[in-house]
């Protein structure tokens, strides 16, 4: 430990601090540099804004931009979209917010040089689907990094593992605190205003992966729940939480199905080469009423049916990519798609002799995510627009959360599906251009941390480096130690915890109010455990912060999980004690509300408004 707590401490104050640079992050920076051209704005990665976050990889597709210069859709038109695809149960002033403003966001994309395919008869950019344009994506980050390194001072490589509140002021958020994850260092960043833009969940469920490839998931590994550990820590409320998704992909590469489905049409069948999903209609219907008419069919009910297929024993089911692969173009499309964003399907293809001219490709459901930018929301409750949210939506600056200062974007903010990442990036920039308003606004009001708070939080930090100097001793046999508890071990049981009682893929999604609250019950041993988590070095000290997040948000996803008595998103998750969706009882928005302090949860409901017809 000595060394450790030795370590020096270094301070860096800023007017925005902006933790994580991703598509939010990015967008924030950006943003924030345009409208606060004096401030002094910092971003903090834990990795390198490079290539970090979900879009490391790159990707094939931009999947929201409206195409409003060509009269393509309209921002209510989305809304409609995307409240239909979420069972009804959305933000539509937030929505609506990022779908006036994301066109403007993917031409600046175009512009600071991402190449967008385009329709060659009618010059537009090529459309995947109605909201989707295809793009040649794999330098997709790289480019968008670009234009954050140019706007604010960028610190890579520090994990942030708290938010700091103001000494005074606890509901007033002060900065952040955290490591650097190559020298060692304590970081403490004070600033006026905070953007969190710290990405979405993977691995609180157990993976389908096993064996070698162990680890494997759709989301990217390392989106380990900071956004939600972090502001729900701070006190922040937090929406929908129950709302994981499940993604319909090609089965162990997680290859994407849009490009397939939308662009190159298609048809994915069950064994027997029927279309299930047609065949099932009023069988769906039956469940869950009108929202089984919008079409397209919402992405859960989707799921739902390929799902009552393999339960039938109709499986596997096939993405026929034979019967479209007609042109070399359409060839080359379907490669593309994979070789942007999940290179490892095309691989598998190989590996597994699939050529997709002569053999249709199997589907399967992945195992759940928590998110706020796909087809789900999960995330904090922000503040809305100030010119479209109703009067209960909006207490403050657009995108600031409940606690004063503290805004979000991306995956952070909850109640706003869809954004994908030009929607994140145009969240980002919305709550940039908002902080600055708050921080001019807001003058001399400086939050000052209290300094004991950091001293509590710096000895807090570095505990599980203690934990191992000591523990280790104490090794009986290989990595079995009786004194602690390594950040993976302490990453499996959490999956196999949610797995089993949560929803996941053991239990074909299906939970119910004892499983959840055994769930709860082996989460709070689990909690008990990781007091004593240790970490060998500093990679294993962010594992194990990343794991306390993932806990965190995990409690999080079960509380609102067992609150939700019904079930409104089947294909995601279903409440076998409440199978069917209740409105107008649960036509709202679950909420909760934790106390740092006490560890206790405040659960509750929030009224969904609609705006749009
Ligand atoms: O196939 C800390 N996404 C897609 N979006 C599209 O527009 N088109 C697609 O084709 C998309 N598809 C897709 C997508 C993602 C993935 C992984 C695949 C396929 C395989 C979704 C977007 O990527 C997503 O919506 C946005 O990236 C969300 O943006 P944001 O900012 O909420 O999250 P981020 O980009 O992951 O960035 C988070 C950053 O925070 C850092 N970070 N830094 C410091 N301290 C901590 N404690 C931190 N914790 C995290 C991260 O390193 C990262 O940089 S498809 O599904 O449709
Ligand atoms: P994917 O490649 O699966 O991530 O999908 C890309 C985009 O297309 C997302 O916006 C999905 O919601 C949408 N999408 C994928 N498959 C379908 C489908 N069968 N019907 C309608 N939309 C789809």
């Amino acid at each position: 430990m000595g060394a450790w707590s030795s370590k020096q401490t270094r301070y860096i104050d800023s007017d925005i601090l902006i933790v994580g640079g991703g598509f939010g992050g990015c967008g924030a920076a950006y943003e924030s540099r345009y409208w606060g051209r004096d401030l002094k704005i910092v971003l903090v990665e834990k990795a390198n804004i490079e290539r970090s976050g979900a879009v490391a990889h790159g990707l094939s597709a931009i999947n929201c931009y409206m195409g409003m210069r060509w009269g393509e859709n309209q921002p209510a038109d989305f809304v409609r979209y995307a409240r239909s695809d979420l069972m009804g149960l959305v933000r539509e002033d937030l929505i609506f917010d990022i779908a006036r403003h994301v066109d403007s966001t993917v031409h600046k994309f175009e512009e600071w040089g991402l190449p967008i395919m385009k329709d060659p008869e009618t010059g537009r950019y090529l459309r995947e689907g109605r909201w989707q344009v295809m793009i040649h994506g794999e330098s997709y980050k790289p480019i968008i990094a670009e234009a954050a390194r140019k706007s604010a001072t960028v610190f890579n490589r520090i994990m942030v593992t708290h938010l700091l509140t103001d000494g005074t002021r606890r509901n007033r958020v002060a900065g952040a605190v955290g490591f650097g994850v190559r020298d060692g260092r304590f970081y403490v960043f004070r600033a006026k205003a905070v953007i969190v833009c710290a990405g979405g969940a993977s691995h609180l469920f157990r993976p389908r992966s096993i064996g070698e490839g162990v680890g494997r998931t759709w989301y990217a590994p390392w989106s380990s729940a900071s956004a939600y550990g972090l502001v729900l820590q701070a006190g922040a409320k937090m929406i929908q939480m129950e709302n994981r998704i499940v993604l319909a992909r090609f089965k162990d590469g997680y290859g994407p199905v849009g490009a397939w489905s939308l662009l190159l049409k298609a048809r994915t069948t069950n064994a027997a080469h029927g279309d299930y999903e047609a065949a099932r209609r009023e069988e769906i219907k039956a469940l869950v009423g009108r929202y089984a008419e919008s079409s397209p069919l919402p992405t859960c009910l989707r799921n739902h049916a390929m799902l009552q297929e393999l339960k039938a024993g109709a499986g596997p089911i096939y993405m026929q990519t034979k019967e479209v692969l007609d042109t070399r173009q359409k060839e080359d499309i379907g490669w593309e798609d994979f070789l942007d964003m999940t290179v490892g399907q095309a691989v598998l293809w190989a590996s597994q002799n699939i050529d997709p001219k002569e053999r249709a490709s199997e589907l399967m459901t992945s195992e759940p995510y928590v998110m706020g930018s796909h087809a789900t929301c999960s995330g904090a409750w922000a503040s809305g627009p100030e010119d479209c949210a109703p009067a209960d939506y909006q207490w403050g600056y657009n995108r600031m959360t409940t606690v004063e200062g503290l805004f979000g974007a991306g995956d952070t903010i909850g109640g706003s599906a869809h954004k994908f990442s030009s929607g994140s990036f145009t969240e980002g920039r919305i709550a940039g251009k908002s902080a600055v308003r708050y921080v001019l606004e807001s003058g001399a009001r400086t939050p000052r941390p209290d300094e004991a708070q950091v001293r509590r939080l710096k000895a807090l930090v570095y505990q599980p480096l203690a934990h191992f100097a000591v523990g280790r001793n104490a090794i009986v046999a290989g990595s079995v130690a009786p004194g602690y508890i390594s950040p993976l071990q302490g990453l499996q049981r959490l999956e196999k915890i949610m797995d089993e009682y949560a929803g996941g893929i053991g239990t074909f999604y299906v939970t119910s109010e004892p499983m959840l609250s055994r769930g709860l019950e082996l989460l709070t041993l689990l909690k008990e455990d990781l007091e004593r988590i240790g970490a060998e070095d500093l990679h294993q000290l962010q594992r194990a912060w990343e794991l306390s997040h993932r806990v965190l948000t995990a409690e999080a996803v079960i509380r609102h999980t067992r609150y939700r008595q019904e079930t409104r998103w089947p294909g995601y998750y279903y409440r076998a004690d409440y199978p069917k969706l209740v409105d107008p009882h649960w036509h709202v928005f679950t909420c909760s509300q934790y106390d740092a302090q006490t560890s206790a949860w405040d659960i509750g409901k929030l009224p969904v408004h609609h705006l749009i017809d």
